[in-house]
């Protein structure tokens, strides 16, 4: 099955990156990213863009709990044997994807809630987050918050044992800081 791959290895090509569909099984992702449709990608593309940002392979592709339960199945029983070291997995409305994820591997499952067209995104944070005990999911805010951390998050994992990782994570965090040191309100010098 096809799925967008990237690597952040050339700076300059973010959005080629973005759109090249290539075979699955090219480069080494690190992190899996799975969404239970392709409407979710308008949110999850921050998680992509931001994985990218720091140089983390990783791949996007849609696997639905509910519309394709066998591939979601495979995915994350395949996830670790190909190197990668946690997954992302979003969903919207009863969101199950992340759970059949955490079911399926002993690899940290990081859930991202949808935000949803009649509970506002409700019923897929509540559906990610109330894992029963044994299985745990790991879940962020609904949207694009969610996104930007899930990969954050990720980053830190992958941090633990990647020193240069970890210093642009904390070079990230300083960058955060200094905005927020400089930022003044109206009428204030
Ligand atoms: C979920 O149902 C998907 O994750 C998506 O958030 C939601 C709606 O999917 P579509 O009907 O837009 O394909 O499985």
């Amino acid at each position: 099955m096809p799925a967008f791959i990237f690597s952040a290895a050339r700076p300059g090509h973010r959005d080629d990156h973005l759109k090249r569909r290539v075979d699955s099984r090219m480069p080494n992702p690190l992190v899996g990213i799975v969404m239970g449709s392709a409407s979710d990608w308008d949110v999850m593309q921050h998680a992509v863009r931001r994985l990218e940002e720091f140089g983390v392979p990783a791949e996007a592709k849609v696997v639905s709990a509910h519309r394709s339960p066998q591939l979601a199945h495979e995915y994350a029983r395949n996830a670790a044997g190909r190197g990668m070291a946690c997954l992302i997995a979003a969903a919207g409305g009863a969101a199950h994807l992340a759970g059949v994820m955490a079911a399926n591997t002993t690899l940290p499952v990081l859930g991202v809630p949808m935000p949803s067209k009649h509970l506002q995104g409700m019923d897929s944070l509540l559906s990610t987050v109330q894992m029963p005990a044994g299985i745990p999911v790991a879940t962020f805010a609904i949207g694009e918050a969610g996104a930007h951390n899930a990969a954050l998050f990720a980053i830190s994992i992958l941090a633990l044992k990647d020193s240069g990782l970890a210093k642009q994570l904390a070079d990230f965090r300083a960058a955060q800081e200094t905005k927020i040191r400089k930022t003044t309100l109206p009428g204030q010098a």
